[in-house]
């Protein structure tokens, strides 16, 4: 394997040089949230251990600087193929502890190769969570155009093509190691009268009916939902409520996945994660922020106590659920690895304080109706500053207590700065 594919991550002696300035501090500071919160009957250690066991997957194309559709400015040292963004994955998780896995996309991360690439992973310590295809664009050598649409297109021999790319895309995840697909597809219609809706949505139940009949056992396949963009005024899975429909007619292999960014302004996401748990076909969840539309902006930077209602959803429901959990952001001012490291630590805060709810107390006062002490309740452990639990979790798994100032004494940019040639600026980068 290739100098570039030597991880900071395997450098563990450089974490702890960093971290002995800063355990001081972080010691008392923990110690003393452990006091506070005995005083409330939780004990540190438990919810400490289970942060540590947190994890959520990183997706190969997050690495990547993002772009909107009308620039993309390209970062120093942009990963160039999968094995530069398992190597930048690998940092995250080394410096972080809370991203274990990769989340790939195919065909962009398709070498020919998937055995060198799960030893990639391997080498970067890291496993493969579900992988993503992509039929909402064309991709070098494919026949046919997914221009008006892929697995719901008039024409059936656009829409086998996609069914074929998704059943290749099983055969990478079954070499990765992995046991689920999400499938997202940009299909739907920018007029009115453009598509005929009913239709168009029968043709997709028809082509998934042809995916998920042909996954082998054990293999989870996840509907992703998403109100607009590219198709701007209607899309085919738009909504929880077409995605619900369809997992059902698809049956116990297909679920739905909530993208936080995928929803009409004001809706309760948080609602929607209790309906579809309900059902029990809630298996996956795209995290990220927003403040207007699907803004793609770093989880926990917009609406952080959305996140935390999110997870209040989730951690109630932890002894029926474990759901695919992946960061689903674009980056495109800062640098990826930081916002990535700082998003995973967001979300393993917003499960950290979701933990720290009183649930016996929440259900008293529910049950006799005192809005105001429930509200309270939920509050209390929203407020609470979770972080020393967060950074003792990382550094007790050999991880850094200062993430990003770890990554910025590491100088790991500017390295592989000078040995990944900048690309042009060209190409999408929406994600
Ligand atoms: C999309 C969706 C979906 C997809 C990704 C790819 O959120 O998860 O795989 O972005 O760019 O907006
Ligand atoms: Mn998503
Ligand atoms: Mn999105």
């Amino acid at each position: 394997m290739s100098e570039r594919h030597v991880p900071l991550a395997a450098d563990t002696g450089f974490i702890q040089e960093q971290n002995r300035p800063r355990m001081a501090d972080m010691t008392d500071d923990y110690d003393e949230l452990g006091h506070r919160l005995s005083r409330r009957g939780i004990e540190i250690e438990k919810i400490t251990a289970a942060v540590g066991a947190f994890g959520v997957a990183i997706p190969t194309w997050g690495v990547g600087t993002g772009g909107t559709r009308f620039a993309r400015f390209p970062g120093p040292g942009e990963p160039r193929d999968i094995f530069d963004k398992l190597a930048d994955c690998g940092v995250i998780q080394a410096l972080t502890r809370a991203t274990p896995t990769v989340s790939p996309h195919f065909p962009w991360d398709d070498t020919g190769d998937i055995a060198a690439v799960r030893e990639a992973g391997a080498h970067n310590g890291l496993g493969f969570d579900a992988v993503n295809s992509n039929t909402f664009q064309d991709s070098p050598g494919q026949k046919l155009s997914y221009k008006f649409g892929s697995l719901s297109h008039t024409d059936p021999a656009v829409r086998a093509q996609a069914v074929a790319h998704n059943l290749r895309c099983v055969e990478l995840a079954v070499g990765l190691g992995s046991t689920a697909l999400t499938v997202w597809i940009g299909d739907g219609a920018n007029f009115p009268g453009q598509q005929h809706a009913a239709r168009a949505f029968e043709r997709y139940i028809a082509s998934m009916t042809e995916i998920v009949g042909a996954v082998p056992d054990g293999f989870r396949v996840f509907l992703e939902h998403k109100m607009y963009e590219p198709a701007f005024y209607a899309t085919v899975i738009q909504d929880w409520g077409s995605s619900l429909l369809a997992a059902q007619e698809l049956g116990p292999k297909a679920s739905c996945l909530v993208d936080l960014g995928h929803h009409a302004p004001n809706v309760n996401v948080e609602m929607v994660v209790a309906r579809l748990i309900h059902v029990g076909k809630l298996a996956g969840f795209h995290f990220n922020d927003s403040r207007y539309g699907d803004d793609d902006l770093d989880a926990g930077a917009i609406d952080p106590h959305r996140l935390f209602l999110v997870f209040n959803e989730l951690v109630d429901a932890a002894d029926r659920i474990a759901p695919a959990y992946m960061l689903d952001q674009s980056h495109n001012v800062t640098d990826p690895i930081e916002s990535l490291m700082t998003s995973a630590i967001e979300v393993q805060r917003a499960y950290a304080q979701a933990l720290l709810v009183d649930r016996i107390a929440l259900a008293g006062f529910q049950d006799a109706n005192d809005a105001m002490l429930a509200s309270q309740t939920l509050r209390r452990a929203y407020t609470t500053d979770v972080g020393p639990i967060l950074a003792v979790a990382r550094s007790r798994h050999g991880g850094a207590i200062e993430p990003v100032a770890a990554y910025r004494a590491s100088g790991y940019r500017g390295r592989v700065a000078a040995e990944r040639p900048a690309r042009a600026g060209g190409g999408g980068g929406i994600v």
